[in-house]
């Protein structure tokens, strides 16, 4: 039979992020996957340079998580879990806990990063209200920071056209640090930048500005990834932490990206040292199987809410059908399972110094403005071309794949994040990929 699916109705499909008219007119369609490696629908292999989006950590179809997740939807499909419960569920929250900082052990399923996200800042809000300081309502993001798409994430996030339509119904009572990114101090670093520690500072005129009293919580990416890859710059998220701990301030970590791995650690918080208060996850939670989200709240956050009312209250007013629903859960325990037997949190850290050497290596390609890395991430910026900003890494991208790697984009900067299973050689394969592309653009 035909193996190539027919699709003689492209116009239904209202497309997230993506630039509909262009697109339908030449659609780039994928069919399967294995491994590190998608099959699109004209037939060719296209290495996986992104990890789907930064969340197919352990690869593709992994036969794991396909068996875990057929045997759930044959055993229980759906369960509630408000005021019901199923065994998945529990064994999800403890597998995510044991990944978790110490004292993060205290698990809110969503079922994507926006969810976790705006449940992170419900959870802050409530905790300070909780504990009789109910006027701490204040939510602090960063410039560029991205946080997904609800009315908080937007609210907090710093990219400005996905903030621009809804300005005027954005949550009051916000404020924003700046962000990191100075090609003057820190172009080509590879690494976190020595440049830009003092930036945390800010934090502390944001606070005289609005008084503590009011402040709930900080929320930024420990490596903001959506923006273009903005590293941390040496000592930055440590001081945020100190100036959080000093005033009262919740301090999130948005791990979505950089949970399960993508550093070489289960979290970033692992990673630089610093401990969050509340830590949101995704994407690579279940590898993307299934949606799902998290959010790990410290435990001296959970208590504060949980212990504050009558023993028989509902202490958090919040919650999705689908938390912890049976098939994410599954998928999520055979992931998690999957990164511990095969060491791949590991297998990221060994593999991060030949990633930083061939994403370097870029450094004299054509319109190349900077390099930056981190673990199993990297970020190239492009030049803009004149009165075109964007056009030059949206066909870098386009000639990519059509060369058989997939990478993502955003703005001029491409972005890498390849499954933790790539091997040296499709690491090679994935820069050299870019340089012939970049030769042949104007
Ligand atoms: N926080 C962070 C830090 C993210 O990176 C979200 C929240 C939202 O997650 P959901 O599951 O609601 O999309 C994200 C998502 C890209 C790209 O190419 C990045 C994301 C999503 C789609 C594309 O940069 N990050
Ligand atoms: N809208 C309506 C009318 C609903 O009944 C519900 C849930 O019951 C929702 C939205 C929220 O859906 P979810 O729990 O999947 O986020």
């Amino acid at each position: 039979m035909n193996a190539r699916p027919v699709i003689d109705d492209l116009s239904s499909f209202w497309m997230p992020f993506t630039a509909n008219r262009q697109f339908k007119a030449a659609p780039r369609l994928l069919e399967s996957a294995k491994g590190m490696y998608y099959r699109s629908t004209d037939g060719r292999e296209v290495l996986d340079g992104c990890a789907g989006l930064w969340c197919v950590n352990a690869g593709h179809c992994r036969d794991e998580i396909i068996e875990a997740v057929q045997k759930a939807v044959a055993t229980l499909d759906f369960a509630p879990t408000f005021q019901m419960g199923h065994p998945l569920a529990f064994e999800a929250a403890s597998k995510v806990a044991g990944l978790m900082p110490e004292g993060l052990d205290r698990i809110f399923f969503t079922n994507s990063g926006s969810e976790a996200v705006d449940t992170a800042l419900k959870i802050a809000i409530a905790y300070h209200r909780a504990r009789g300081e109910g006027q701490r309502t204040r939510l602090i993001g960063r410039e560029r920071g991205y946080h997904g798409v609800g009315f908080g994430g937007i609210s907090v996030g710093g990219i400005a056209p996905n903030r621009k339509t809804y300005s005027g119904a954005l949550l009051p009572s916000i404020d924003h640090l700046p962000h990191t990114h100075d090609l003057a101090h820190n172009a080509f670093s590879k690494g976190q930048p020595a440049w830009g520690e003092h930036l945390a500072e800010e934090l502390e005129r944001i606070v005289a500005l609005h008084d503590a009293s009011t402040i709930a919580a900080v929320i930024v990416e420990p490596v903001a990834g959506s923006t273009g890859v903005l590293i941390p710059p040496q000592g930055y998220l440590q001081k945020l932490r100190d100036i959080c701990t000093k005033h009262g301030i919740l301090l999130i970590f948005d791990e979505v990206i950089t949970g399960f791995g993508r550093l070489g650690k289960a979290t970033a918080s692992e990673f630089f040292g610093v401990t969050p208060d509340l830590i949101t996850m995704a994407k690579a939670i279940n590898n993307a199987a299934v949606p799902m989200g998290a959010v790990a709240a410290h435990r001296k956050v959970h208590d504060a809410i949980i212990d504050a009312g009558a023993a028989n209250a509902i202490e958090l007013f919040h919650g999705y059908t689908y938390s912890a629903h049976p098939l994410a859960s599954a998928a999520a325990v055979a992931t998690l399972d999957l990164y511990a037997r095969d060491k791949l949190f590991e297998r990221a850290a060994s593999k991060a110094p030949a990633f930083e050497s061939a994403a370097h290596a870029l450094r004299d390609a054509p319109y190349v403005k900077d390099v930056r890395n981190l673990g199993l991430v990297a970020g190239i910026e492009l030049e803009s071309r004149d009165g075109a900003p964007g056009a030059r890494a949206y066909e870098a991208f386009v000639k990519c794949f059509e060369a058989g790697v997939l990478v993502r984009y955003t703005g001029d900067i491409l972005a890498f994040s390849p499954p933790l299973i790539v091997e040296d050689e499709q690491i090679a394969r994935i820069f050299s990929t870019v340089r012939e592309v970049l030769g042949t653009l104007r």
